[in-house]
């Protein structure tokens, strides 16, 4: 078993959301815009997310100057998504995939013709200046880790139907033999050597770090995930305090911190390829494009 510490700004954030959307009875009048129906909120997540940076974004450039971003967590925001969802009542929230909200409900993207939530992004794994000297059993693993949108969506929603995290992932890993040994091809086994992996709790990557937690682990590695805010993940890369996270999105949704820190840590892979950012709406909701918003 691996050791969880918690940042104090996850529970900080947490309580923010859950203050924001106490106050949130959306009401769905149906000559009002659709603004007045859910008073002019976008329901967000952490602030350090880079699609909250996307949403700020957004706001400026379609000129939507009444709209607010709300922010929460990821576990805030599905729980708003979740109330809003089974009364039928309007939600705007800040989707991506892989993410089960999009098997559990019938939701989709507001399309985005400015293109301000980007294209394909993909989810690269990166690591400390090093890591390949001090631990070359992980880097090994850690740049050949690789799995589909499926892969991610089963150990999700095995999490999201109440399985502990490092269940799931021990699970999947036992059930799906020949992709971990894709990963693990010329891994040599170790002998107790500490790896710290740092991770922010949305639902991809607390699925993604569990995974490669338990496969580190049975590698012979003790194995600590620390949950941390996104600013904090990407500075504990930088200098060296945590080796490795499997959570930065990019091109485009964590551009300010790969651009902040270029030159302090290495893109050693891409765990996986077209994945999405965007402002997400139950499909009930009768527009299409951000530009309905304003
Ligand atoms: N996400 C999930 C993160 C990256 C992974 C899309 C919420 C973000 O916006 O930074």
């Amino acid at each position: 078993m691996w050791k969880k510490i918690i940042g104090i700004g996850a529970v900080a954030a947490l309580t923010i959301g859950l203050t924001a959307c106490g106050s949130d009875k959306a009401n769905s009048d149906k000559d009002g815009s659709v603004g007045d129906s859910v008073h002019y909120k976008i329901t967000g997540i952490d602030p350090g997310a880079g699609i909250m940076t996307a949403t700020e974004n957004a706001i400026k450039d379609y000129k939507l100057d009444d709209w607010q971003l709300v922010t929460g967590s990821s576990a805030a925001m599905t729980a708003a998504l979740k109330k809003a969802y089974d009364k039928k009542e309007p939600i705007i929230i800040t989707g991506w995939n892989p993410h089960w909200m999009f098997a559990k409900y019938d939701l989709k993207y507001l399309k985005d013709p400015k293109g301000v939530y980007g294209e394909a992004e993909e989810i690269h794994t990166i690591a400390r200046k090093g890591l390949k000297d001090d631990h070359p059993t992980a880097y090994k693993v850690l740049s050949q880790f690789k799995w589909s949108e499926d892969d991610m969506g089963a150990v999700m929603l095995d999490i999201q139907e109440g399985t502990k995290p490092e269940e799931a992932a021990e699970k999947w890993v036992k059930n799906n033999n020949e992709k971990v040994a894709e990963w693990t091809k010329g891994a040599e086994k170790v002998n107790g050597e500490n790896i710290k992996l740092a991770y922010v709790a949305w639902d991809s990557e607390i699925a993604s770090t569990n995974v490669i937690g338990k496969v580190l682990e049975d590698l012979g590695y003790k194995v600590t995930l620390t949950q941390v805010e996104a600013g904090p993940m990407w500075t504990a890369i930088a200098d060296g305090s945590a080796d490795a996270s499997l959570a930065a999105w990019l091109p485009l949704t964590h551009k300010t911190y790969a651009e902040k820190f270029k030159g302090k840590y290495e893109d050693i892979g891409t765990s996986m390829t077209g994945v999405k950012i965007g402002l997400t709406i139950p499909k009930y909701m009768d527009i299409d494009s951000i530009e309905d918003l304003k």
